[in-house]
């Protein structure tokens, strides 16, 4: 059974309340995180338990965590790299004692997911985030990050924190000897000095695929196709070694067939992000409503691999179109997310009833 959710930055920074989240239907729990504490730093026992405390006092579960971010002396493989792994067990140790065991990460070099676009108006007059490579080509990094941080109207995004990317140039000059294969290998060193403290506290730890499913800015990404995906998993055959699905970050490519990397991976989806986009031409696309028709994937398609893998996680709308005069963390607003979720859910009731009556 899926356990559908909806991601909520704290009571803090969410423009959208735990009561509003509760009220829509089929919506058990939220995924959250300590919004405020900057990568590589260990997350104190008390702020989780009070985290929990308040998301549990508006009747929602703490269905997993997104992100524990991953330092970038981690993934670049520097001597300090030790200090950070040390922090990050910590870190789970915490999230175990409180019994909270689906943690979302990614292992992206300097920038999480990117977008040329924050609020491009749709065919609907709705707004969303949007990609077009040309821009990203003709553009340096810094710039980018500038130009993208403040047109966010105000709003922190995750993955853009300031801190971490105050000095950009400074990182991609860390990042300049790592390739490929290196980044891949400090992945998989992250991965066997976490396992004990994950299996002591059956702790699934769920990579999210790089967005887009491509380098960009000539820095490496490894977690971009259904091959790319598989060797992660053989590397630690674990089961704490998971994935988190995401369709808008893998289907970026065209190329990835979506139910089949769902497929393709029984027992290693941890979460799932279920989003839909439009896409022009390649390495051009907007993210759109959720409904398969406004959109170039078949979400029913998408949902039934996942019902069909036996997949028991939660799973999110991910981000949602800006609709109704909301404003909002682009992506997360309330709207849209809402009918996303519902529509998931019908989707998987569906499926399921008619599975039963076969
Ligand atoms: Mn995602």
């Amino acid at each position: 059974m899926m356990h559908m959710s909806l991601r909520w930055f704290g009571s803090k920074f969410d423009t959208v309340s735990l009561e509003k989240i509760k009220q829509i239907p089929g919506v058990e729990g939220v995924i959250t995180t300590l919004y405020d504490i900057p990568a590589g730093q260990t997350w104190p026992l008390a702020r989780i338990q009070a985290l929990k405390a308040e998301i549990e006092a508006s009747g929602l579960k703490v269905l997993g965590i997104e992100s524990v971010n991953i330092h970038d002396s981690i993934k670049i493989g520097s001597p300090d790299r030790e200090q950070y792994i040390a922090n990050y067990i910590e870190t789970l140790d915490n999230l175990g004692k409180e019994g909270i065991t689906t943690v979302c990460y990614n292992f992206m070099p300097v920038f999480d997911w990117t977008r040329t676009d924050l609020f491009k108006k749709r065919h609907d007059g709705s707004t969303v985030l949007a990609y077009d490579q040309k821009i990203v080509d003709g553009i340096d990094p810094q710039t980018f990050f500038n130009q993208t941080t403040s047109s966010a109207k105000g709003f922190e995004m995750p993955g853009w924190e300031p801190e971490r990317l105050a000095k950009v140039k400074e990182l991609f000059d860390a990042y300049k000897e790592v390739s490929e294969e290196k980044l891949f290998d400090n992945l998989v060193y992250f991965l066997k000095a976490i396992q004990p403290t994950c299996e002591k506290w059956g702790i699934k730890m769920a990579i999210h695929p790089d967005d887009p499913a491509w380098p960009v800015f000539g820095l490496p990404r490894i977690i971009t196709s259904k091959e790319k995906i598989l060797k992660v998993m053989k590397a630690v055959d674990a089961p704490f070694n998971g994935l988190t699905f995401c369709a808008g970050s893998f289907g970026t490519n065209p190329k990835n067939d979506l139910p089949g990397i769902i497929r393709a991976l029984p027992g290693r989806i941890h979460f799932a992000h279920i989003r839909n986009l439009h896409h022009f031409e390649p390495g051009v696309f907007e993210e759109a409503a959720h409904l398969s028709r406004d959109g170039s994937f078949d979400l029913y398609e998408i949902v039934k691999a996942l019902h069909d893998i036996g997949f028991d996680g939660p799973a999110r709308p991910d981000h949602g179109r800006m609709i109704w005069g909301e404003v909002a963390m682009p992506g997360y607003g309330l709207y849209d997310r809402a009918l996303g979720a519902s529509y998931i859910l019908g989707l998987y009731e569906a499926i399921q009833k008619n599975d039963s009556r076969k």
